[in-house]
């Protein structure tokens, strides 16, 4: 049985809507002076984002499903506490269980031109059942404006130390992806996710896409420019207490093969994602905290 999110903040300001959203979910509308956004409860799911005076920035499936117990296809899915999937547990969902859950609404408000949202995820008897069982706090704040800035703090509210992984796995909109390049993460090592395990030698060039790609930069702090010149513009992705990239695109076949991605739409989506992964997991002591932020801005 889904949980149900807690009531949402009582004195909502004009901006921000709760609206049923696809599939009936709750989606949290916000229509800021600086920027509008869509985010879902479940899972805490932004959807959509647009600086105002700006095309739509995030990509979302027209396959995507909107349903209790499924990932939406697109937006910024937040992946905690693993990433990808969980070796020693094949049945574990894929990219944890953060979401799959509904959360709660704590905080909504404005600040200058930009419009705050603060949403909650704690321990409960879905995730102490999970490979994961840990006691937990999550807070999600989403700032919503020229740009998008995207804050994930976790705390251990454990009595021993916990490891984690997290992603915010972060669908950019382009126009052509097979006319887009990806610079920023020149000479930084990655582990070809396609081809196992084991670093490669960086390369001293943008990334350009010809073919499925899936890529983990481990140990890397750089802001990441995607370059597309079909929309003639640059969406640059920087980042705070991250230090990993993956950098995703499923070509032909992958978006065939998954039911809630349109057979075509790859060529209009690249993945930049935010992350803290593998060698770069988190250990968190008892009453720790550890906040990862991305921040998304358009130019050109
Ligand atoms: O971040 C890249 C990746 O791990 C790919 O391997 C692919 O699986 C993608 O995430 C999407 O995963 P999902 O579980 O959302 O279908």
């Amino acid at each position: 049985m889904p949980s149900q999110p807690a009531p949402a903040p009582r004195d909502l300001p004009s901006s921000v809507q709760i609206v049923p959203g696809e599939g009936g979910l709750p989606l949290v509308r916000v229509t800021g002076r600086a920027g509008s956004a869509e985010v879902y409860l479940h899972g805490a799911h932004v959807t959509a984002w647009a600086p105002v005076g700006r095309q739509p920035v995030l990509w979302l499936s027209a396959a995507s499903r909107f349903a209790d117990g499924a990932a939406i296809r697109g937006g910024v899915p937040i992946c905690f506490p693993w990433f990808g999937a969980d070796a020693g547990h094949p049945g574990a969902p894929a990219h944890g269980f953060a979401r799959l859950l509904d959360w709660a609404l704590v905080d909504a408000r404005e600040e200058q031109d930009d419009v705050v949202l603060a949403l909650g995820l704690a321990d409960s008897d879905a995730t102490r059942a999970s490979v994961w069982p840990y006691p937990f706090d999550a807070r999600y704040t989403v700032t919503i404006g020229e740009r998008l800035t995207l804050a994930l703090q976790v705390t251990n509210r454990g009595h021993a130390p916990v490891r984690f992984e997290a992603a915010l796995h972060t669908y950019l909109r382009v126009q052509d992806v097979r006319a887009t390049e990806v610079a920023g993460l020149q000479g930084a090592p990655f582990v070809d996710q396609l081809a196992g395990p084991g670093a490669r030698p960086g390369e001293h060039r943008p990334i350009r896409f010809d073919a499925e790609t899936d890529r983990a930069y481990l140990g890397t702090r750089a802001t990441t420019t995607v370059h597309d010149a079909g929309a003639r513009r640059t969406i640059t992705v920087a980042k705070d207490a991250s230090n990993s990239t993956v950098v995703w695109n499923p070509w032909i076949a992958k978006a065939a093969a998954m039911a809630d991605f349109g057979d075509d739409e790859w060529t209009e989506m690249l993945c930049i994602e935010t992350c803290n992964i593998r060698d770069d997991a988190v250990d968190l002591a008892p009453g720790e905290s550890r906040t990862m932020t991305a921040v998304l801005s358009v130019g050109g």
